[in-house]
C-alpha cells in the first residue's frame, strides 16, 4: 500500500508549491513502493524557514524546562509507536527488524536524555578578577536551524540532531534523505502528537541539489547540521561559507578492528561479524578493516569465512534474515566496482558479487564480501565502501599496526581486542579516532557520550552527549559589576601581584 505524504511547513501539511513528487520504495523489492513525495525546491525551503522563523520568538522564551516536558511526552510517544516506525523503517530502508528498533530507541534515548537537559542546560560562573563583579557564561539559542539527514539511520540521526537542538531553543527545517522520507515524514508526525508547537519543526522532502543547497545558502539559517558523505561535506561547508553559518558535518569512516595474538578470538569473531556486516556495513562506523595479528591470522581468516558463509541474506522483516538489503541498486553498482577493484589487489575469501537469486532479484542485495591479504594501501583498504565489504589485513606488531589503524582520511571509530592492559590503554592514546573501543567492535555508540571523527570524518564538532548543546548554542558571557564605581579589567591589578 503506498501513500502520498506532503511537507510540515508552519504546521500544516502541504505539498510542493511545484506539484512535483516522486516515490521510495522498498529496497528489499523494488515493486514496493513506500510512498510518493513532494520533490520540493527554493520555494518550499523559503516557506519553511519562513514558518521557523515565525515560531521562534515563542519556542525561544519558552522555559527550557517547559521544552523539556514537551520532549519528554514526545519520547513517550516515540516509545509507544517503536514497533510501527521500526517496520517502517525496514520497509523503507532494509535494515533488519532488531536493528531497526535499536534506531528507533537510540532516538527515544535522545529524546529523553535532551528533555532532562531542559533542567540544567548548564553555564559556567567563575569568580571574577575584580572585587564586587560577578561573572558567567549563559547559553543562548541561535536560531533556524537546517538539519540534512541520511537514510542508514532514518530515525536515530534525525532524532539526534533535532533534539538538542530544540532544548535549546531553536526551531528547524529538516531535509531527510531521498530514500528514506516516510521514516523521517512518520517521525516528525509523532513529534507533533507530542506536542512540538507549529512551525518549531518543519519538514521538507526533496533532492540535496534542489532543497539541500537553498537550506545551505539561506541567509536566514544559522546553522546545519549534516551527516552523510565526504564529498558533499565539503560542499556544504563550501556554500554555507557565504552566510557564515556554523556547520557540523559527520562524514565517512575507514574503521578498524584490530584482533592481537592474546585476543579471546570467539569475542572477535562474534564483534567483526556484528561491525562489518551490521546494516549490511552501511554505517559510518562499519569495521571495514580487520587488522590481524600474524599468529592468529589464519584460524580468524577460516572461522571468519565460516560464519559469513552461514548468514542468510533477505527481506529485513524476515526472522530469519541476517543481512537485509543494500540502499538502492546503485549501491549495488558502486559495491560491485569496489569487489572488482578488490579482486585486482587481494584475495577473495568469499562474496564480492550482487545477490540476485529467488526472492533477492526483487530488490537490491549484496553477498556479504571478504578480501584477506589486503595491502594496507590498497583502495578497498583505504577508500570508504559503504557496503557489507571488509578487508583484512595482516600484520606483525605494534608500530606496523598504529601506522595502518592511522594510515587511512578518516578517524571515526577504532577498535582493539587484547587482553593486554597496557595495549589496550596504548590504542586509545595512539588510534586516531573520535571513538575508540577495547573488546567491542566499532559500531554500537551510545547516544549520552560525544559521537564522531577526527581527520576528514568531520569538522570537529560532535554529536549527542553534552557535546551537542556546544554546537547548538551559543554562549554569552556576563559580567554583572556591582562595586559602584569603573572598575578597569586588565589595568586596575591592585589584587594580582605582578611581582
Ligand atoms: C552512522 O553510521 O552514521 O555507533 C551512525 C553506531 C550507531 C550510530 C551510527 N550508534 O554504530
Amino acid at each position: 500500500m503506498s501513500t502520498t505524504y506532503q511537507n510540515l511547513i508552519g504546521g500544516s501539511w502541504v505539498a510542493a508549491q511545484s506539484g512535483k513528487t516522486f516515490d521510495s520504495v522498498s529496497p528489499a523489492n523494488h515493486t514496493d513502493v513506500v510512498g510518493t513525495f513532494p520533490s520540493s525546491s527554493a520555494a518550499d525551503v523559503d516557506a519553511a524557514v519562513e514558518a521557523a522563523k515565525r515560531a521562534y520568538p515563542a519556542w525561544s522564551m519558552m522555559p527550557a524546562p517547559k521544552r523539556g516536558e514537551i520532549l519528554f511526552k514526545v519520547a513517550r510517544i516515540l516509545a509507544e509507536h517503536k514497533e510501527e516506525l521500526s517496520r517502517l523503517m525496514t520497509r523503507e530502508m532494509g535494515k533488519v527488524l532488531t536493528e531497526a528498533r535499536g534506531d528507533v530507541q537510540e532516538a527515544i534515548d535522545v529524546a529523553y536524555y535532551m528533555a532532562g537537559e531542559g533542567r540544567r542546560l548548564f553555564g559556567q560562573t567563575v569568580p571574577s578578577e575584580m572585587p564586587d563583579k560577578f561573572a558567567m557564561a549563559i547559553r543562548k539559542p541561535i536560531g533556524v536551524v537546517g538539519i540534512i539527514t541520511p537514510w542508514n539511520f532514518p530515525v536515530a540521526i534525525p532524532g539526534w540532531k533535532l533534539f538538542p537542538a530544540l532544548i535549546c531553543g531553536n526551531t528547524a527545517v529538516i531535509k531527510p534523505a531521498s530514500d528514506t522520507p516516510a521514516c523521517a515524514i512518520r517521525f516528525v508526525e509523532l513529534l507533533m502528537e507530542g506536542g512540538i508547537p507549529d512551525g518549531v519543526v518543519n519538514i521538507v522532502t526533496g533532492s540535496g541539489t534542489e532543497v539541500g543547497n537553498a537550506l545551505v545558502e539561506h541567509a536566514d539559517v544559522k546553522v546545519i547540521s549534516f551527516t552523510g558523505h565526504t564529498d558533499t561535506g565539503v560542499e556544504i561547508s563550501t556554500r554555507a561559507a557565504k552566510t557564515l553559518k556554523r556547520v557540523s558535518l559527520e562524514l565517512g569512516g575507514k574503521n578498524p578492528i584490530v584482533v592481537w595474538e592474546d585476543a579471546d578470538l570467539g569475542l572477535a569473531l562474534d564483534s567483526a561479524v556484528w561491525s562489518a556486516f551490521g546494516t549490511s556495513g552501511q554505517r559510518c562506523t562499519a569495521a571495514s578493516r580487520l587488522i590481524v595479528h600474524r599468529a592468529v591470522h589464519d584460524e580468524f581468516v577460516e572461522a571468519l569465512r565460516k560464519r559469513v558463509a552461514g548468514l542468510v541474506l533477505g527481506d529485513g522483516l524476515d526472522d530469519k534474515t541476517d543481512v537485509g538489503p543494500v540502499i538502492n541498486e546503485t549501491a549495488v553498482e558502486r559495491i560491485a566496482a569496489y569487489a572488482a577493484i578488490g579482486r585486482g589487489e587481494a584475495d577473495l575469501v568469499i562474496g564480492g558479487e550482487p545477490a540476485r537469486e529467488g526472492a533477492l532479484g526483487k530488490g537490491s542485495f549484496f553477498q556479504p564480501t571478504i578480501f584477506a591479504e589486503v595491502k594496507p594501501d590498497a583502495r578497498i583498504a583505504m577508500e570508504e565502501i559503504f557496503g557489507p565489504v571488509t578487508s583484512v589485513i595482516a600484520v606483525d606488531n605494534w608500530e606496523e599496526t598504529v601506522r595502518i589503524v592511522n594510515s587511512v582520511k578518516y578517524g571515526l571509530s577504532t577498535s582493539l581486542f587484547t587482553r593486554d592492559i597496557n595495549l589496550a590503554f596504548r590504542s586509545i592514546r595512539d588510534f586516531e579516532s573520535g571513538l575508540g573501543y577495547v573488546n567491542h567492535g566499532t559500531i554500537g555508540a551510545e547516544a549520552h557520550l560525544p559521537f564522531g571523527g577526527t581527520k576528514a570524518t568531520g569538522n570537529g564538532h560532535r554529536e549527542v552527549g553534552q557535546a551537542a548543546l556546544d554546537f547548538f548554542s551559543e554562549w554569552k558571557s556576563v559580567y554583572i559589576d556591582y562595586s559602584g564605581k569603573l572598575q578597569r579589567a586588565q589595568i586596575d591589578m591592585e589584587f594580582i601581584d605582578q611581582s
